[in-house]
């Protein structure tokens, strides 16, 4: 910077080079202006990595409930709940929602496939009707989505009936049914490593009609899982809907 000023400014002592002063001039005080103009103007700027990207939109079922209860016993790593609507997360566009249609299966084959289904089905809505039922400790369920996808967005309603935490979220993707080839975690919020996954170092949440938004980040993959270990009401494990927001990878 200071090579470069000094260079610009030497010229302008020349009388042979009057003719680029306005130029000059102005090249320079480009320069001594620029670093200022943009921070002031950075606050209303988007994202230097925003790109082409869009806000993901999603379809939210009706909120079962405000707040949370003050006397619930939850630990120090439970985000608090906004009393503001989340804002959109910026994805590629052209994005769909992968999940319904993915061959689902589950770790607690005492749960029906009709039932299972209802994970895809588009109602996320809080009425019993709505939530599946899986037995306790440690449980999942997986969507197969055919094909290798760039998955951006994750997001996952266990049940907003009421304010409660899940414990152990963890999802993941793997290149085969059985989770052995290249897993990858997207998210995980067992801080206490119970489930054996690896210790998680995401927070736990109140469930709530948003649902969890998780950043996938365009991870490539055909297989994701989600496990959960009961929750703050039940050691029971339950399921509303998720959604995997992603495009065919390439
Ligand atoms: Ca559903
Ligand atoms: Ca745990």
């Amino acid at each position: 910077m200071t090579n470069k000023m000094n260079t610009a400014r030497n010229p302008l002592q020349q009388p042979l080079t009057l003719s680029l002063l306005p130029g000059l001039t102005f090249a320079v005080l480009n320069l001594l202006l620029a670093p200022v103009v943009s921070a002031a103007d950075a606050p209303q700027e988007p994202a230097a990595d925003a790109g082409d990207k869009v806000p993901l939109m999603l379809k939210l079922p009706a909120p079962a409930f405000k707040g949370t209860p003050k006397d619930l016993q939850v630990g120090p790593n439970v985000e608090p709940v906004s009393d503001k609507p989340r804002p959109p997360m910026m994805v590629p566009p052209g994005l769909k929602n992968i999940a319904p249609g993915s061959k689902i299966t589950c770790s607690d084959k005492n749960v029906p496939a009709d039932n299972l289904a209802k994970l895809t089905d588009g109602d996320k809505e809080a009425s019993d009707q709505s939530i599946i039922f899986l037995r306790k400790g440690t449980q999942w369920v997986q969507l197969d989505l055919g094909s290798p996808q760039e998955i951006f967005a994750v997001v996952i309603w266990h049940a907003h009936n009421s304010a409660k935490v899940y414990h152990d979220v963890i999802v993941q993707v793997a290149d085969d049914p059985d989770f052995i080839e290249n897993v990858r975690t997207v998210f995980n919020n067992d801080a206490s490593n119970t489930s054996g996954l690896g210790v998680g170092t995401d927070r736990e949440y109140f469930e709530t009609y948003e649902g969890k938004l998780i950043d996938a980040k365009g991870v490539k993959a055909r297989y994701i899982r989600f496990y959960s270990k009961g929750s703050t009401e039940s050691a029971l494990n339950e399921y509303t809907e998720v959604e995997v927001y992603g495009r065919p990878a390439k």
